[in-house]
């Protein structure tokens, strides 16, 4: 049976292609969407993409995560990545390996961007590829659960 990851999205995410495409591009949040799946497939891999505004709705996103026997998780927490222990503390309990991902350097960002306290449990960190960032922290995921390319 395919491994399932998940891949979360945080808040004005879906924004993607919309606003400030010097900052974070003009692909869409449909397009990320399907650079996961494509990316996913190489390694045999199923995908569960998903955005929200709402922390407590990415926590419950989490934790379904384990009680659904994912593999892992890819997360842009967005803002959240700066200010939500929640979050921290339910991937914490997923014990399940976890890669944070940044479409933006954010260390070249405002100072209060420095921080993540998502950095603190996942397993490695990418910031600065452009929503390209999304199929390397994939192909790292891969990696780390021993999912072989096909
Ligand atoms: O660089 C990233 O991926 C961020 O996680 C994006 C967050 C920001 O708060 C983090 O510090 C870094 C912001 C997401 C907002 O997304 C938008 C997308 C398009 C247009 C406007 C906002």
């Amino acid at each position: 049976m395919a491994q399932t990851i998940f891949v979360l999205n945080g808040p004005n995410l879906n924004m993607l292609g919309a606003r400030e495409p010097e900052k974070y591009g003009r692909a869409t949040l449909a397009d990320v969407e399907k650079m996961c799946r494509d990316a996913a497939k190489r390694f045999g891999l199923d995908v569960v993409f998903r955005q929200s505004n709402i922390e407590g709705e990415l926590v419950t996103w989490i934790q379904e995560a384990r009680t659904s026997k994912a593999s892992g998780i890819v997360i842009n927490p967005a803002a959240y990545t700066h200010t939500s222990v929640a979050i921290l503390d339910a991937l914490t309990l997923t014990e399940l390996p976890v890669i944070e991902i940044h479409i933006t350097n954010v260390h070249q960002r405002e100072a209060f961007r420095h921080h993540s306290y998502v950095s603190k449990v996942a397993k490695a960190v990418l910031a600065g590829f452009g929503v390209a960032g999304y199929a390397l922290a994939i192909a790292g995921l891969a990696g780390i659960i021993g999912a072989k390319e096909n």
